[in-house]
């Protein structure tokens, strides 16, 4: 019978990928150490954190760290906590950019919380992002490496690695513009800002039912 390692296969794939309910409910999804542009309002770095989980958490009490791994050393500005199924976005442009940032993206609906003062400000060459929660422990981290100028680097919601964002794969885009309104334009980021790519489980639940079905098919035939 043929399918029958296909479907070990699939079913080892969701014991290590489907199990959901080890994971932390706040993931980092998405984060950008070089964007591409000069200037303007969108040439900071930022990341994104969703939240995966079915009820809001509190920010309230909670921080976050470079790769120096140290609890409370960065807040999470004016943002008191994150909706369950949503994603926020935060970044370090000029205070009153935030509405130019979102529109740049072309993106609607999406909040942007300005940290604002020179954080956060990820090495290009690599680093790491650390969250705690407000008994300053680590909910989730994550190490990137060197960074390609205007491309994010994404994780699903799982907090699997998807590497760098590429338009046109786990719905990113190119920004509608650089947010400079003189000079040459030096380069358009590519990302997904405010809304974060789906597990794989969810593919592979598809997947499975799929195959179900097709064996399903040919047992009646
Ligand atoms: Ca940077
Ligand atoms: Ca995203």
């Amino acid at each position: 019978m043929k399918s029958k390692p296909a479907l070990l296969l699939i079913l080892s794939w969701f014991f290590l990928y489907g199990n959901t309910s080890t994971q932390a409910a706040i993931v980092i999804t998405e984060l950008m150490s070089s964007s591409s542009h000069g200037g303007g309002s969108n040439n900071a770095d930022w990341f994104e954190l969703t939240n995966t989980g079915p009820t809001l958490v509190s920010l309230i009490g909670w921080s976050w760290d470079r790769s120096s791994n140290t609890a409370g050393t960065a807040t999470f500005g004016s943002a008191t906590s994150i909706a369950a199924g949503t994603s926020l976005i935060f970044t370090n442009e000029t205070l009153g950019a935030e509405s130019t940032w979102i529109s740049n993206w072309g993106l609607a609906g999406v909040i942007v919380v300005n940290l604002g003062n020179g954080v956060p400000n990820f090495l290009a060459s690599g680093d790491r992002l650390y969250i705690y929660d407000n008994t300053n422990t680590q909910v989730t981290s994550v190490t990137f490496g060197s960074a390609t100028q205007g491309r994010t680097f994404e994780w699903d919601k799982l907090g699997n690695s998807l590497g760098l964002s590429v338009a046109g794969e786990n719905e990113a885009y190119p920004a509608v513009s650089n947010g400079q309104t003189s000079g040459l334009g030096p380069g358009v980021d590519v990302g997904s800002p405010g809304f974060a790519v789906p597990e794989p489980s969810r593919m592979l639940l598809l997947a499975m039912s799929t195959l179900a079905t097709i064996i399903r098919r040919r047992r009646e035939r």
